[in-house]
């Protein structure tokens, strides 16, 4: 399977176009745009989430709800672009100055792309970085996990993903009063997110090289996601404080294990167990008390761009999250099982335990 976007924060649409999808696979418009509300839900979400009603269009690859085997092209539009027509204009704009966007940002904020951005492509005005840099496109790969999720469930696999922590605070008051407190401040924060995925069958990825380990990429999967800055596999980080004793997942009769520490992974490959990964959000960048920053036209010292904001996204990088480790996931299988046609997708899973 392979993957590529396209699309700016602001601009007419975002875009994803899907490689390597067996045909015959049956989609369900209703469950993908499910997925973009869920992305687009959670408290702490920004003013922009009103503007907002994503919803999937399919430009090519699929016929009457069926793959067609050739390239699954998504799109999801950004309904907010209307306010941006001149400022986002992909060509030379017309008439005067109108709308958003219409004057350089030359206040970088600290956490975002703003300044590495502009320094590393030469750009003169801040957005020409961050509308891409933005967390905004996270909704094409929601669509294309969707997708994932609905390859997955032919072989009786799922995956979800669930907040676990925001700005620390656990359970669900917790978290929500922790999002007033840094809303009445003006802050914003970051947490943690779970994802698990049932019913894989143990040998998806290999230990062959570092880059066929399925633990490694969904690493990989997870820290390309927008603000993520921490990963998690099993008991992770936990494992590296007790003894071996006390690391390992005993094997029962029937191959079984008595404890899942491993996170469903080992040496690189799944084991049967379900598969469990962490990732860890920081604190937004954009906050409504800016952080000192410099003002690049002029040098001197100022204070970064204050547009409205997230206080936090931790639920939506859930469903983020959730995606991303179908995706990869998904990816896996169909380099196990192959399968020009879902058929034979789902006849080599089948082959392959009677084989186990
Ligand atoms: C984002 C900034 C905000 C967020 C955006 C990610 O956008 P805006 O500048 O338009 O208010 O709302 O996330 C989304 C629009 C979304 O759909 O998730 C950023 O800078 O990363």
């Amino acid at each position: 399977l392979g993957i590529v976007t396209a699309g700016e924060s602001h601009g007419p649409a975002l875009v994803a176009v899907l490689t390597g999808l067996p045909a015959g696979l049956r989609l369900d418009r209703g469950s993908v745009d499910a997925d973009l509300r869920r992305r687009q839900q959670g408290y702490g979400r920004s003013p922009r989430q009103q503007l907002e009603t994503d919803v999937v269009e399919v430009l090519s690859g699929l016929r009457h709800a069926r793959t067609l085997g050739t390239p699954l092209t998504l799109v999801v539009r950004n309904a907010d672009h209307r306010n941006w027509t001149w400022g986002m204009s992909p060509w030379e704009p017309e008439g005067e100055p109108a709308g958003k966007g219409t004057k350089p940002v030359t206040l970088p904020r600290p956490g975002h792309a703003d300044l590495a951005g502009v320094l590393k492509y030469g750009h003169a005005d801040v957005r020409d970085a961050l509308e891409r840099a933005s967390a905004r496109h996270t909704a094409t790969h929601v669509a294309a996990g969707a997708v994932a999720k609905a390859l997955l469930a032919e072989i009786g696999v799922t995956v979800a993903g669930r907040p676990l922590e925001v700005g620390g605070a656990r359970g669900e008051n917790g978290m929500r009063e922790a999002t007033d407190a840094a809303r009445k401040d003006r802050d914003t924060l970051g947490g943690i997110v779970e994802v698990v995925a049932s019913g894989c069958p143990p040998g998806l990825g290999s230990y062959a090289e570092k880059g066929d380990r399925l633990d490694a990429r969904l690493a990989f999967a997870l820290m390309g996601i927008q603000a993520v800055k921490g990963v998690e596999v099993g008991d992770g980080f936990a494992l590296a404080r007790v003894r071996g004793s006390e690391a390992h997942d005993e094997i029962d009769p029937g191959l079984v294990r008595r404890t899942n520490r491993a996170g469903g992974l080992e040496a690189g490959m799944t084991n049967g167990e379900p598969v469990v990964v962490r990732a860890a959000m920081k604190p937004l960048p954009t906050l409504m008390k800016p952080l000192d920053s410099v003002d690049l036209a002029s040098g001197e010292p100022s204070q970064a761009l204050v547009e409205r904001s997230d206080v936090q996204a931790v639920e939506a990088l859930a469903v983020v999250a959730e995606a991303a480790v179908a995706w990869e996931l998904a990816r896996a299988a169909r380099e196990k099982f192959g399968g020009d046609a879902i058929e034979d997708f789902v006849a080599a899973h089948r082959a392959y335990l009677d084989r186990i």
